[in-house]
């Protein structure tokens, strides 16, 4: 009874916030920035940013992996965002930094596909951090997997 009330209370709500293309899967805040609107993004609004693809062998599948999506550095100049460090925080509710300085010497990717295909929330989707370990065996380490934020869900730069 009380999960039937739920349902018609919170759908008209869902809706409503609902832009055309799709619910936002990816919010940034932060005090250093000034992006609005800008700052909430759909899954189409990244898969219209320029696409970077790599394939890497990773902790988290026993096979290399083909990520593609866009680097996080333009997702964050999309959005008109500045800062010194990044946030980044998932629907677990994990969090963890990741400095600005990583975006300038890696292309890290906010990966929307693996092998071609959407990623479920069971299988670390729809949105994971991922760095290019296998061209540059100092990300092979905990500290970078670490960074790798499965699930992500925010942004928050400072
Ligand atoms: N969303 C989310 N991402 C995460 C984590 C997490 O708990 N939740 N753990 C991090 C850490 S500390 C490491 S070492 C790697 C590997 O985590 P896993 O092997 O538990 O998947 O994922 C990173 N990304
Ligand atoms: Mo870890």
């Amino acid at each position: 009874m009380m999960k039937w009330l739920m349902f018609f209370f919170l759908l008209p709500a869902a809706f409503a916030s609902e832009p055309p293309n799709g619910p936002v899967v990816l919010t940034i805040s932060g005090t250093h920035t000034n992006a609005g609107k800008n700052a909430a993004f759909t899954m189409d609004r990244l898969a219209k940013l320029p696409q970077a693809s790599f394939v890497t062998q990773t902790p988290w599948y026993n096979k290399p992996v083909k990520f593609t999506g866009p680097l996080l550095k333009d997702v964050l100049a999309a959005a008109g965002v500045r800062g010194h460090k990044i946030t980044a925080v998932a629907l677990n509710d994990y969090k963890v930094d990741i400095p600005f300085e990583d975006l300038n010497k890696y292309p890290v990717m906010l990966a929307r596909l693996a092998d071609g295909k959407p990623m479920a929330v069971r299988d670390k989707g729809p949105l994971f951090i991922v760095y290019p370990y296998d061209d540059y065996r100092e990300l092979r380490k905990d500290i970078y997997y670490g960074r790798s934020a499965w699930q992500l869900s925010k942004l928050l730069i400072q």
